[in-house]
């Protein structure tokens, strides 16, 4: 097991973390792009955010992909490429480890509840059970007309924008701003932050929304709240603790 002072930066009071994780017998964990940086695949804002000069917030659009499918899909096209290539890393294990142990506890009102902003599947293939994808997921795809929904797992697709069977164009499987979250996975997700002790937010800007204030949500209903991130957030006045590090150094430490 590693040792807090193998993490890269000075953690804020990890220990008293430590012991309310080892006490809980509900958890929250919400990721963000942080969380795969250390697999290689780049985050949406700060450094190495963008593409092409494109901001996020220009590209993950229904306006942006009705101006320029073509575009849009060569973003996604190229991230599916990155992602196809990455694995797993020691930030996500952790977190299928500690879903092992919390379901090992006596049962709580909770459990472990993982929600994730991310819609790499990394989750998935470290082996999480349940994770609530707030955001979609990138290898599915939903016709534009008909709404088909399927699992396209092919890296660099042939035609762009790929096309339906009805012969209309494919869109991404995954949430854009301005549309709203899948309702399922949302109230999953929320009533989750409801009667949870604890909510570790890991690796996210927490400028989204609804997402981000799911934070705010665990708190006002009583939960404690860590923040693990390389840089400060807007949630961190109002944390426990502060992590200041890689989720793939302080992860594994907390356990
Ligand atoms: C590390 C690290 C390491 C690096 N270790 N850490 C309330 C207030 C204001 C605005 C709104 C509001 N409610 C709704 C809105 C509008 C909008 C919104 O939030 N806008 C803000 C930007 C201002 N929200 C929406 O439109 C949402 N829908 C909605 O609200 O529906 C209801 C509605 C409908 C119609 C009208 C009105 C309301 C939908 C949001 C969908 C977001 N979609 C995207 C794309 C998904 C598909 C894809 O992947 O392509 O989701 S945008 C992008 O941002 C993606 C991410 O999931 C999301 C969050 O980003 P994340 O994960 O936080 O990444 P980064 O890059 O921002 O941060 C990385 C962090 O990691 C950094 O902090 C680093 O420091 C850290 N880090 N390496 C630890 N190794
Ligand atoms: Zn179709």
């Amino acid at each position: 097991m590693r040792d807090f002072a193998a993490a890269a930066q000075p953690l804020t009071d990890a220990g008293g973390l430590r012991e309310a994780l080892r006490a809980a017998t509900s958890l929250v964990v919400l990721t963000g792009a942080g969380i795969s940086a250390e697999s290689g695949v780049p985050t949406f804002r700060g450094t190495g955010g963008l593409w092409r000069n494109y901001s996020p917030e220009e590209l993950a659009t229904p306006e942006a992909f009705a101006r320029n499918p073509r575009l849009v899909w060569e973003w996604y096209d190229w991230r599916r490429q990155v992602i196809y290539q990455a694995q797993p890393n020691a930030g996500h294990q952790a977190l299928v480890e500690l879903e092992h142990r919390i379901a090992a506890r006596p049962p709580g009102e909770g459990g472990f509840t993982l929600v994730t902003q991310n819609v790499d599947g990394l989750h998935d293939r470290a082996g999480s059970r349940q994770v609530l994808k707030l955001h979609g997921d990138i290898w599915l795809t939903r016709c534009t007309v008909c709404g088909a929904l399927e699992r396209n797992e092919y890296v660099l697709l042939k035609e762009l924008p790929p096309r339906c069977r009805c012969g209309c164009v494919l869109r991404p499987g995954v949430v854009w701003f301005g549309e709203t979250l899948p309702a399922a996975e949302w109230e999953r997700a929320s009533q989750a932050c409801a009667r949870t002790q604890v909510i570790m937010v890991v690796g996210t800007s927490a400028v989204v929304y609804p997402a981000a204030g799911l934070a705010e949500l665990a708190r006002a209903a009583g939960a404690r709240l860590a923040i693990i991130n390389l840089e400060p957030t807007p949630l961190d006045s109002r944390a426990d603790w502060v992590l200041s590090g890689k989720a793939g150094a302080i992860l594994p430490a907390l356990l």
